[in-house]
């Protein structure tokens, strides 16, 4: 039986277990990469294991999230990260440089490595064909120490895209038809993997858009083969000699396969509050807007851009309009300058912003009251813009430049004009010179570490009580997300600072949580949370556990939780119980006084937890699916205990 490209690489870096998929296995690290919301927090973490030098092949740091620096705190976290770099071998792009993962695309990914980091936008390197997955930063600091990763041992779904994609059609309409498909619940411990007779025409940039928005379904990664397009993408780069072909067997055999047949793929969009709310452009009726922003991971790479200055040149952003571009990377910046694009978006009333993630995680550029933005990125989640009333709808850039031109949402396909593809260019010009190489150990270790008053130590845990007891301090829905557990934007700076941080915990929901929690904590009883599907979509910031920790939370009793958030649960020591039976949700209310005892004794026999609703006088039974280490790590509070 042949093998698919997943359990390829996989097999390869196996370092424990048997890939056999649902089964935990343990992989080889070749790269990780950081960016400075999770990085600070991760290398905090790795100062405390005390290895001289990183163990990987190559390790990379970016600042990118945290770049507005209102207050002297995140300019103390950059100065603290380079400083790490510096003394612990790791590549350090500079504030300025770019998005982690566009960075990381042009200048180090490699065909068949395995690459981990501290954010879910990771799988963006699948379209280089390597196995880029989301973590938490805890994980990327183990990976840094030389310890494997571990993962469930996925289910791989092909994903065939046939025919060719037709004019005012790109990359993004394809995920966001996939997102439609498979909607951002219930894809977890899945890989997609694509293959098909379109391939020979997507770019490494376009699929790369397509991995990259693979995390809003929830799955462990998405990836492409490495072909001919992966070559000339990284010969465009000068790096020709990192590249190796790879495929899946002819005779692979996958869970299940779905095609998609670009020939029939219309202009999309995601409508407000989330990534699956698909609709046609053509179903809005042309409904008035009033912001359009381009950028983010998903959509600012060169032929992104480009692609938007044809479509508007000579033509004035439309009255109506803030128009608002964020190229991925300082090299798709100055390609875009030497060739003119970037005159060309400036004429036309565009306004510029750093080549970082910006108005993507709401930290400036939040649309006015109840205002209507379209935008590259990959979330529009309630908030997440700054705005909490905005009203956020993904689109391609396409899409967006129509919308520019009109002031409305409308069919690119309806301007009058021939579309104007714009080409990746055949070789780049490149410049890494705002990357800080690594230098010689013997240097390098006599780097002070500079630490500003905003940077704590990571908060450790106890181990987990014989019994949990306490309340339901907060009561959820389906769907919450790690933006709803800890909030991005403003208060992003407090992310070395976890008592700070902490009193934000769920705030968008119900900004009094905290002080209940700290409440409970101060009679000594437990926190407990109870959650409805897909607890934890989205970010995969180690603060939606590290501060739920820090505020006395013991569980989370859930329907289905995700991927990334459940290791952060079990990493800092929170025990994530899901319900036997789906109805006793209905049961248990906020407030609920509970008791789940014996645990160590249930741990022992794999067998259930019950959970007593002291309250209520009922009770119901709970399940964990926690492999050995996993318990280990729960029982002694958390992966840095068990290490210790
Ligand atoms: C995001 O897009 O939500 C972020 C901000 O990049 C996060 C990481 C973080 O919260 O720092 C992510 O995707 O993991
Ligand atoms: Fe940055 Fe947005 Fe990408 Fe997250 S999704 S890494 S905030 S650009």
């Amino acid at each position: 039986m042949g093998k698919t490209l997943t359990e390829k690489i996989l097999q390869d870096h196996l370092a424990e277990g048997t890939y056999i998929p649902g089964k935990e296995i343990a992989i080889r690290i070749d790269q990780t990469l950081t960016q400075d919301a999770t990085g600070t927090m991760a290398y905090l973490q790795f100062e405390s294991m005390n290895i001289p030098r990183v163990r990987t092949e190559l390790s990379a740091s970016y600042i990118d999230h945290n770049t507005v620096q209102i207050g002297f705190e995140n300019a103390d976290d950059h100065q603290y990260l380079q400083s790490i770099a510096r003394k612990y071998g790791i590549y350090f792009s500079r504030t300025g440089n770019g998005i982690c993962h566009q960075v990381h695309l042009e200048r180090f990914g490699k065909p068949g490595k395995t690459l981990i980091g501290s954010d879910s936008h990771t799988p963006t390197g699948g379209g280089l064909g390597m196995i880029a997955i989301g973590a938490g930063g805890l994980d990327v600091a183990l990976a840094m120490a030389g310890e494997p990763f571990y993962l469930t041992c996925p289910r791989v779904i092909r994903i065939n895209l046939e025919g060719e994609l037709p004019p005012w059609v790109s990359a993004k309409d394809i995920i966001l038809k996939v997102l439609e498909r498979f909607t951002t619940k219930g894809n977890v411990g899945a890989v997609f993997e694509y293959g098909g007779s379109a391939l020979k025409h997507l770019t490494v940039p376009e699929r790369a858009t397509i991995t990259n928005m693979g995390a809003e379904c929830g799955v462990t990664t998405s990836l492409f083969p490495s072909d001919e397009m992966t070559r000339l993408f990284l010969k465009a780069q000068g790096r020709e000699n990192d590249w190796r072909p790879i495929a899946a067997d002819d005779d692979a055999v996958y869970e299940k396969t779905v095609t998609i047949n670009l020939n029939e793929l219309a202009p999309l969009t995601a409508r407000p509050h989330s990534p699956d709310q698909i609709a046609a452009v053509k179903e809005m009726n042309n409904m008035e807007i009033d912001q359009v922003c381009l950028g983010s991971c998903t959509n600012s790479s060169y032929k992104d851009l480009a692609t938007v200055a044809k479509i508007i040149a000579g033509k004035t952003v439309h009255p109506r309009v803030s128009f608002i571009i964020a190229p991925g990377s300082r090299q798709v910046l100055e390609n875009l300058s030497r060739d003119g694009h970037l005159t060309t978006l400036l004429a036309s009333g565009a306004r510029l912003m750093e080549n970082a993630c910006g108005f993507c995680i709401g930290n400036s550029q939040s649309p006015k009251n109840a205002g209507v933005s379209l935008r590259t990125s990959n979330r529009n989640f309630v908030g997440r813009s700054g705005t909490r009333d905005a009203q956020v709808y993904l689109v391609s850039p396409e899409t967006a430049a129509a919308a520019v031109i009109t002031g409305s949402f409308t069919d690119p396909r309806e301007l009058d004009m021939p579309y104007p593809e714009a080409a990746m260019p055949s070789s780049f010009h490149i410049d890494d010179g705002m990357i800080i190489p690594p230098i010689a150990q013997a240097e390098a270790q006599a780097t002070p570490i500079v630490r500003g008053p905003n940077i704590g130590a990571p908060p450790l845990n106890n181990p987990l009580p014989e019994a949990i007891k306490g309340k339901v301090t907060l009561k959820v829905e389906d769907k919450i997300t790690t933006d709803h557990i800890i909030p991005a934007g403003d208060k992003m700076k407090y992310r070395s600072n976890i008592p700070r941080y902490s009193d934000f915990v769920f705030e968008p929901i119900d900004a009094d949580f905290s002080k209940r929690a700290k409440e409970m904590q101060n009679k000594g009883m437990h926190n407990i949370i109870v959650a409805g599907l897909s607890y934890g979509q989205g970010s995969s910031r180690e603060h939606a556990a590290i501060c739920p920790m820090y505020l006395g939370v013991k569980a989370v009793i859930a329907k289905s939780f995700e991927r990334i958030h459940t290791a952060n649960l079990i990493n800092f020591g929170i025990l994530p119980l899901t319900f036997k039976n789906e109805k006793d949700y209905d049961t248990i209310n906020q407030d609920d006084d509970i008791e789940i005892g014996n645990i160590r004794a249930a741990f022992a026999n794999d067998a259930p937890l019950t959970v007593h609703n002291l309250t209520k006088g009922t009770s119901f039974t709970v399940g964990y699916g926690l492999s050995p280490r996993q318990k280990e790590m729960i029982l002694a509070g958390g992966a840095l205990n068990r290490k210790k």
